[in-house]
């Protein structure tokens, strides 16, 4: 059984998977061409890092749509095994980059990713990171706004057990984190898998 984890090149999973793991795992700039389906074995289950999606500079259009094609496959055709997503986005950046999408007309890949994840059922998990970049008086309305880009109505305090803002820069926010993953194993009858989860 595994959790996957989708989301845009550069907004931090491997940052994410190093606090929920502890493991030594490589952060940072690497080129999104080469990136592949990573699998890290946490106890008896797996966490699964997917090539970031979206625009990379240097990487052609078609390339970007491959990775998306690539990520949505994988989703369908792993569906049995995938307990539930997590869709790690720059709480920062995210509205920004989600109005530029809209004002060229075009469904934003974060956005249609999201969707994608529920009607799959995957009960997707949004992790807003960075958040240690936002003032504190303005994180609320942030995550409103990110919330409203999702389609779900803010505010964002409604959906605290699907969104949850981090930074896995400073650890803050990452026990609320541990905690909904918990929660969402552990509804699905399989704590027995949590063991590695501390
Ligand atoms: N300020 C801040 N920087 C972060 C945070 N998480 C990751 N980063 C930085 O963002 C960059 C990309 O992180 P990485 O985990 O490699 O992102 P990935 O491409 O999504 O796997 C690195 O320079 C990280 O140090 C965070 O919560 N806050
Ligand atoms: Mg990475």
């Amino acid at each position: 059984m595994e959790i996957v984890l989708v989301g845009r090149s550069n907004v931090g999973k491997s940052s994410v998977i190093r606090q929920l793991t502890g493991k030594k795992i490589p952060i940072g700039k690497r080129p999104g061409v080469t990136r592949r389906i990573t699998r890290y074995k946490v106890g008896r289950m797996e966490i699964v890092d997917m090539p970031g999606f979206g625009f990379m500079s240097g990487v052609p259009q078609p390339l970007q749509e491959k990775i998306k094609t690539e990520i949505v496959h994988y989703l369908e055709k792993n569906r049995d095994r995938i307990m539930f997503a997590m869709e790690v986005i720059d709480a920062r950046a995210f509205s920004e980059i989600v109005e530029r999408w809209q004002r060229r007309g075009q469904i934003p890949v974060d956005v249609e990713m999201f969707s994608f994840l529920n009607e799959l059922n995957l009960n997707p998990l949004v992790v807003a990171n960075k958040i240690d970049l936002i003032q504190r008086g303005y994180r609320d309305v942030v995550l409103d706004d990110i919330c409203d880009k999702l389609g779900l109505p803010p505010p964002w305090r409604q959906w605290i057990d699907t969104l949850v803002p981090v930074s896995a820069k400073t650890g803050e926010g990452i026990p609320e984190l541990k905690r909904l993953i918990k929660q969402r194993i552990q509804d699905l009858g399989m704590g027995r898998l949590l063991g590695w989860l501390k």
